[in-house]
């Protein structure tokens, strides 16, 4: 059980190393928040929106040269390469002492500290946990305020506890020179230091509750995951849980809250990007949301794609990187109309206008705002139990090959599926955009430890539970020659959520291909959408050339893992074949 002693040592011998002029504990109240806010508002990092259409909302403008997570300058650091596997970066313990902690000292010269402790899960949950964040940034502060559960109800967690995440983050000099995200599954310890980005510096966020706490459920037996958690009830009453896995900047926000385009469906909002299941005693999964808030992509948001965070954006919202009208409103690509000619200032503070050819707003900027804000956000979020799970989607963002939907033969193959996902890379990470790249459940970015052995973990699980969830792999991305969306998206993925619902209950009809289930011809409803003869079969097309293909890289891919890949994967992934080679005879 941690002390306030233990607590205030560990502070006061960061504080030693790095220096700061104040240390100051946070609480968590509406004080605190005002008191923040108003140093930000006098130094300019928060501009204050219009008061009467935004109240209690801000916009910063990061330094553009920190605007998404660095992957290249994040590091799983153990003792042995081998835990941090062939896709982490690693740092052996003593390098990181060696490279990165130097660049702490005096970091905090003339700068707060804020002793920032958090709850991330339902307060009262046997599954929730307790992190500190010491960090030098009040925008990072008022950020994990509404990300997480923040202050007094993290501190009285944290006497129930029996250990608790500690991170150390530093805007340092913001230099990408000195920039390192550095994790330490093997003591629950985190090191962020030149950024002041949201994956980088939230240290909650991906660094606690999935690198970290990826490697903590792998040693307690659950699981940690990149998904968005979301109850679905279908016209005569079921209520079913889902959770799924897609890379960042790929639509799990908007599946979240999605308002359904068929009658009678309601969908609620649990979580919109990390998902934390253990089994049950009754053999089934059960998720926590372990966050409180929701840092989503601002482009593309708008009244058509998201009404639910549209009207969740109303009030006491953090923006980042989002362009700002004279009228002193918020905008970004996909959220409305502009005046014509209309000149904004875009996200670096300078004068655009539409025929500017790049965007006004950052492609990941951003919004910080409580989930409880959402309209479609009901108790269950705040359920100390969780939500059991019926159905786990996995998906990526996918321009051929990869059809609508199809549902895995049983948890091995679906185990498979996910490790072979691939995804074009988004603005959510620097580097190249529209990239395919292999991401098993999403998780490429945040898996704390070696990926062969995660997979064994999500086996094993399977294992243990007596009554698993139906797993399945989603597509919305896939398009016509053109380049154009096959397929709708949005609220008309309710129609996909409305079959698997029905594979859930026993009712809905599938065909066995070589990759998977799919939906029987006329079980998956498409009355309404006046889609084509030809787009239809292009959305469920499964070309078994291209398959094959795909099977090749995706073992060159998994074959990197070499005696950490579990066998069962490899036979799944003859069995593919296999199938495959059948249908092409
Ligand atoms: O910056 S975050 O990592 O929090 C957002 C994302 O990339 O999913
Ligand atoms: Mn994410």
């Amino acid at each position: 059980m941690p002390t306030d002693h233990a607590l205030r040592a560990w502070v006061e011998s960061v504080a030693a190393y790095t220096k700061p002029d104040h240390i100051h504990y946070c609480d968590g109240s509406e004080a605190e928040r005002d008191m923040l806010v108003e140093r930000m508002c006098a130094d300019g990092t928060l501009l204050p929106l219009q008061e009467e259409t935004h109240p209690r909302s801000y916009l910063h403008r990061s330094n553009p040269n920190d605007v998404a997570r660095t992957e290249h300058l994040t590091f799983i650091s153990t003792a042995e390469k081998k835990a941090a596997g062939p896709t982490n970066n690693w740092l052996s313990t003593e390098e990181a002492e060696r490279r990165v902690w130097p660049l702490f000292l005096n970091c905090m010269k003339g700068r707060t500290m804020y002793v920032v402790p958090y709850l991330m899960g339902p307060a009262g949950s046997p599954h929730s946990r307790v992190g500190v964040e010491l960090t030098d940034s009040p925008y990072v502060v008022a950020n994990l305020r509404i990300m997480t559960r923040m202050g007094a109800v993290a501190m009285d967690a944290f006497h129930e506890a029996d250990d608790f995440v500690r991170g150390i983050h530093s805007l340092g000099d913001l230099s990408p020179e000195r920039r390192y995200i550095v994790h330490f599954p093997e003591s629950a310890t985190i090191w962020s230091i030149g950024s002041g980005y949201g994956g980088n510096a939230l240290l909650s966020k991906k660094c606690h509750a999935l690198r970290i706490a990826s490697a903590q459920a792998r040693r307690e037996g659950w699981l940690a995951e990149h998904m968005l958690i979301v109850g679905v009830t279908d016209p005569q009453g079921a209520k079913h849980y889902i959770a799924a896995a897609f890379p960042s900047a790929c639509g799990k926000t908007n599946l979240a809250m999605l308002i359904p385009a068929l009658p009678g469906w309601k969908i609620e909002t649990v979580g919109d990007d990390i998902c934390w299941m253990h089994i049950g005693e009754d053999g089934r999964l059960w998720a926590i949301n372990p966050e409180a808030g929701m840092f989503g992509v601002a482009p593309g948001t708008g009244p058509k794609t998201n009404p639910n965070a549209m009207q969740a954006l109303q009030h006491d919202v953090i923006f980042t990187n989002v362009a700002l009208r004279s009228d002193g409103t918020p905008w970004w690509e996909g959220k409305g109309p502009l005046r014509p000619l209309e000149v904004l200032q875009d996200w670096r503070g300078e004068a655009w206008n539409a025929a500017v050819d790049t965007p006004a707003a950052h492609p990941n900027s951003r919004f910080t705002v409580g989930l409880h804000q959402c309209p479609s956000v009901t108790g269950s979020f705040e359920d100390p139990r969780g939500v059991p799970i019926s159905a786990i989607l996995f998906g990526g963002r996918r321009a051929s090959v990869v059809p609508l939907v199809y549902e895995a033969r049983n948890w091995a193959h679906g185990v498979y599926v996910g490790a072979s996902m691939v995804s074009e890379t988004t603005a959510a990470a620097t580097g190249a955009v529209g990239v395919p790249r292999h991401d098993p459940m999403a998780m490429l970015p945040f898996c704390g430890y070696n990926m062969g052995d995660y997979f064994g973990h999500w086996l094993a699980i399977g294992r243990k539970l007596r009554q698993p969830p139906k797993i399945f792999h989603v597509n919305w991305f896939r398009t016509d020659e053109a380049g154009k969306f096959l397929w709708p998206g949005f609220g008309s993925n309710i129609r996909v959520l409305d079959w698997i619902i029905r594979r859930v209950q026993g009712t809905g009809k599938a065909r066995e291909t070589a990759i998977g289930r799919l939906p029987s011809e006329g079980d998956l409803n498409l009355a309404g959408l006046e889609l084509s003869r030809d787009t239809v079969e292009q959305l469920f097309a499964v070309d078994p050339k291209a398959w094959l293909a795909e099977a090749n890289r995706t073992v060159d891919f998994l074959g990197q893992f070499r005696a950490q890949l579990p066998s069962a994967l490899l036979n799944e992934h003859q069995l593919l074949l296999a199938r495959l080679t059948r249908t092409m005879v």
